[in-house]
């Protein structure tokens, strides 16, 4: 991780913090699908769309609430991708939906282990 990125981070990170300050709502957390494979539908709200096209993820960085749903959709034509964290991934396909549910708060990068510049960032206020 380059320390521009890092920066780019840290800025997204103080964003999501005001934010969160002036927000009265918080969503109730709900059913996870931490440690699934593939999961076919969403288990909460989805609150974040990633489109993975051009042999990237866009947008590389969300930002959402925890308890939230982050969708990820290929769109690359026949270029076969996968969306992959530390702990849990999808599988490596084509075309479809991958969704995963955020509980806790932090900074989660994951990439594409097949194009080795294809990463992103889902942040977690
Ligand atoms: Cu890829």
């Amino acid at each position: 991780m380059t320390r521009h990125r890092l920066t780019m981070i840290a800025a997204a990170l103080t964003l999501a913090v005001a934010t969160a300050a002036c927000s009265a709502v918080q969503n109730v957390p709900v059913q996870s699908a931490s440690g699934s494979s593939d999961s076919p539908r969403a288990t909460g709200p989805v609150a974040a769309t990633v489109t993975l096209v051009n042999t990237s993820f866009a947008p590389a960085v969300v930002t959402i609430n925890a308890g939230q749903t982050v969708e990820w959709k290929w769109n690359d034509g026949q270029v076969p991708h996968n969306v992959t964290f530390d702990t849990f991934r999808s599988s490596t396909k084509i075309t479809g939906t991958y969704f995963h549910t955020f509980d806790s708060p932090g900074v989660y990068p994951y990439r594409c282990t097949i194009h080795i510049n294809m990463a992103g960032t889902v942040v977690v206020r």
